[in-house]
């Protein structure tokens, strides 16, 4: 660390990685408490995700108006949405709407990456290295660095070597990539890949989609808002948020009271076209409410859900490879589509299961399979993310003691409400590991809400020092993990389930994320803020 020493330091009172969704809103909610703040994020501009993610077709999945920040009634009311679910380029414009608005650029600096995060126990603060070799100080370190923000390439063999053009998706070029008329490959069939195949997919020479285990995808029924209904959104924006307060995952979908097997077959089948036909997250988060626990009942859905595919996909060999057998519907991140079935009726479309034709290595001039070589102009890596905790990963955190947060996370994460960990002190986690997930910017405007109050309410103590005891964090680890029992999407290889074949030492499940609902999760995090912020230590 001679580099550290050497280095003149600037000082903060507090530093945040990341400018997206969570980092500006936590920039805007320190200044408000009068901290000197100082911002470090990556991408050359704000938004985090949807900075990055730029490729053909990305958008979200949760309705938009449910999507944007809460916490501003004037932006509310300036900000008209576009699209029920916004593409990338009005997310994206959103969010540096956002920044201008609130005058926050002046505390960000973009383009930086941050390599390393050292406490300083004699000056009770965080030493921070960013990658152009400048050193920054700060008593408190705010983590904002998203879910799934480390993108991961496939470990197979020659990816370096292709001659053609090539790119994550996470990484797709500014200028877009030129995939019109050419042969163009796609790696991966998750979220990402389908909004893509779907998207360029009329436009393409050829289009082969190398797919190892299929998903299940349901419609989103995208639309534009139109003036009036964007009018009635406005002055529905109390009950549209006070909708997603009461809902387990933040969305407006909740989870219908009754079993599967309450229902006669016809009023099942009934409930389930209606969920389907409509737009969003209805068909998984708006379902009876056992499919997601009771296998008997997935199987149901399951099964509803592939004589869907079946009757969308003309081939029937075509359809029976993009119906998932080894997991069940729900059970990993449900991918919504607008098309993407059809895609595979097209002549110039191939479906490559390689379970059955390996992929060998990429070559200069394509992908080579155990059957054969396929020739490409353009190969799009679809291949996800080190998610949830492969953001920490990247940086060299360290806490008391020279701790190494990676090692201390081998196993899985431990954390005290995700928020805290035990031997890193002043190091406060928005979003991070085992803290409430959902429908993004809810779930992160009540982790920074719940994050600055303690900020706050150190500082108006005189308190320097805040960490998550022994007993703390042992206990929510252990809840989490007996939380996570009993979930199906626990039994499934997923990025939900840590599990990355591309990453070493992730080829494990592990419980990742709060298997509770949003309002438990908030129920217990302000209960330890009324108990006078239980298992913590302060000093
Ligand atoms: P996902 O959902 O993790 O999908 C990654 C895809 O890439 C998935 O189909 C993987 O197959 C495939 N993959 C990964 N590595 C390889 C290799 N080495 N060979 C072949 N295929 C591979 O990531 P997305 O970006 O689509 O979505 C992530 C989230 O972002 C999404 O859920 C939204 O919440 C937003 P596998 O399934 O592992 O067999």
């Amino acid at each position: 660390m001679a580099d550290m020493i050497d280095a003149p330091v600037r000082e903060y009172d507090a530093i945040v990685i990341g400018a997206g969704v969570s980092g500006l809103y936590q920039l805007y909610r320190l200044r408000e408490l009068g901290l000197k703040t100082r911002v470090f994020e990556g991408g050359d501009n704000v938004g985090g995700t949807w900075f990055w993610n730029r490729y053909p077709g990305a958008r979200f999945d949760s309705e938009s108006w449910s999507y944007g920040y809460s916490f501003s009634r004037e932006l509310l009311e300036e900000w008209n949405w576009e699209e029920h679910f916004a593409s990338q380029p009005e997310t994206e414009r959103y969010l540096n709407y956002v920044a201008d608005k609130f005058d926050l650029r002046r505390d960000i600096q973009c383009g930086c990456w941050v390599k390393s995060a050292h406490y300083n126990e004699a000056r009770r603060g965080w030493d921070v290295m960013l990658d152009d070799g400048s050193h920054h100080h700060a008593a408190l370190l705010l983590t904002a660095i998203g879910v799934l923000s480390a993108p991961t390439l496939p470990n197979i063999p020659g990816v370096d070597s292709f001659k053609g053009q090539a790119c994550h998706t996470h990484f797709w070029p500014r200028e877009g990539a030129d995939y019109r008329g050419k042969r163009v490959a796609v790696i991966g069939t998750g979220a990402t890949a389908i909004q893509t195949i779907q998207t360029i997919a009329k436009d393409v020479g050829t289009l082969t989609v190398f797919q190892r285990t299929p998903n299940w995808s349901a419609p989103l029924h995208n639309a534009k808002v139109t003036d009036a209904e964007m009018r009635d959104i406005k002055d529905r924006y109390d009950e549209i948020f006070a909708r997603c307060f009461e809902t387990n995952g933040c969305f407006i979908h909740q989870p219908d009271p009754r079993s599967v097997f309450e229902v006669t077959v016809e009023e099942r089948e009934a409930f389930w076209e209606k969920l389907y036909a409509e737009p969003g997250f209805g068909i998984w988060q708006g379902n009876f409410r056992d499919i997601l626990v009771d296998r008997e009942a997935n199987k149901l859905i399951s099964d509803f859900i592939a004589r869907k595919i079946r009757a969308r996909v003309k081939d029937p060999a075509v359809a029976e490879k993009l119906i998932p057998k080894n997991h069940g519907f729900g059970t990993r991140r449900v991918p919504l589509e607008g098309g993407y079935f059809e895609v595979y009726n097209q002549p110039n479309v191939e479906l490559v299961d390689i379970n059955e034709t390996p992929i060998e290595c990429i070559t200069p001039t394509g992908i080579r399979c155990s059957d054969r070589l396929r020739e490409f102009d353009l190969i799009i890596y679809a291949t996800g993310f080190d998610a949830i905790t492969g953001s920490f990963d990247r940086i060299d955190i360290r806490g008391v003691d020279g701790r190494k947060l990676k090692d201390e996370w081998r196993n899985g994460p431990r954390t005290y409400l995700g928020i805290l960990v035990e031997g890193f002190p002043n190091m406060l986690m928005v979003m991070g590991p085992h803290a409430g997930l959902g429908n993004f910017p809810r779930a992160a405007e009540y982790s920074v809400d719940w994050v600055t109050g303690l900020v706050r309410h150190a500082r108006e103590s005189g308190i320097t020092r805040i960490e998550a005891t022994t007993a703390g964090e042992e206990a929510w680890t252990e809840h989490v993990l007996e939380l996570g029992k009993g979930l199906l999407s626990n039994e499934v290889n997923s990025w939900m389930t840590g599990v990355n074949s591309n990453v070493e030492g992730k080829q494990t499940r592990k419980i990742m994320r709060y298997g509770g609902s949003f309002p438990s999760f908030r129920q217990h995090c302000d209960g330890v803020v009324a108990d006078g912020y239980r298992g913590l230590v302060m000093a």
